[in-house]
């Protein structure tokens, strides 16, 4: 996406002949300078999608160059550029499919071979009477969790672990423990301690 001043900027003023291909940005002279001026109006030639209107500047928008505080939007103009570019383009096409940041899309096989501990999250510790696990980047296919004690005895056992699960330690007492969540091609240990 193009600043909102098209890239035009020759600090010339009433420059005003370039265009980001978005219509309901106004035109713009020059970039802001990282300030905040809301009513400037560098220019008058607007699309027609202004009509009559002749709007001030966007100073508002992510691609001027505003102080931080004041950039709040993007138009819906540039949000259906964005649209288009990540639905079509080559080369953007696949970070709609791409695992960084999406909890329900299976992860390449290498990546989750060599990964899988950083994406179990395994929360209070210590812990009290009851543990959090969550399953985050991967879709947690019949994957089972175990809970063994100091001794290497197994204390605790559940079956197909979802997103997001909670286990009950009430009935166990104060010491360290393993969780290990595992399926047949994956597997992560995580230590945490009781303390009631
Ligand atoms: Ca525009
Ligand atoms: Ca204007």
């Amino acid at each position: 996406m193009r600043h909102i001043w098209a890239d035009d900027d020759s600090q010339a003023t009433g420059q005003c002949d370039s265009t980001d291909f978005v219509d309901d940005t106004p035109n713009q002279a020059a970039k802001s300078e990282s300030d905040c001026n809301v009513t400037i109006n560098s220019c008058s030639a607007e699309s027609p999608f202004w009509g009559a209107i002749d709007p001030p500047d966007m100073v508002e928008n992510y691609m001027d160059y505003s102080a931080d505080a004041c950039m709040t939007m993007f138009s819906k103009g540039q949000k259906a550029r964005m649209y288009s570019f990540l639905n079509t383009d080559p080369a953007r096409v696949a970070i709609k499919t791409s695992p960084a940041g999406c909890n329900n899309i299976t992860v390449a096989v290498k990546e989750l071979y060599t990964n899988f501990n950083d994406y179990i999250f395994v929360y209070p510790n210590p812990a009290n009477d009851v543990l959090h696990i969550n399953v985050t980047k991967f879709t947690p296919q019949n994957l089972n969790c175990e809970i063994y004690n100091s001794n290497g005895q197994l204390v605790k056992a559940l079956k197909h672990l979802d997103f997001q699960n909670t286990v009950n330690l009430s009935e166990l007492a104060n010491g360290m423990y393993v969780v290990k969540v595992y399926n047949s091609e994956v597997n992560a240990i995580k230590k945490i301690t009781i303390a009631k």
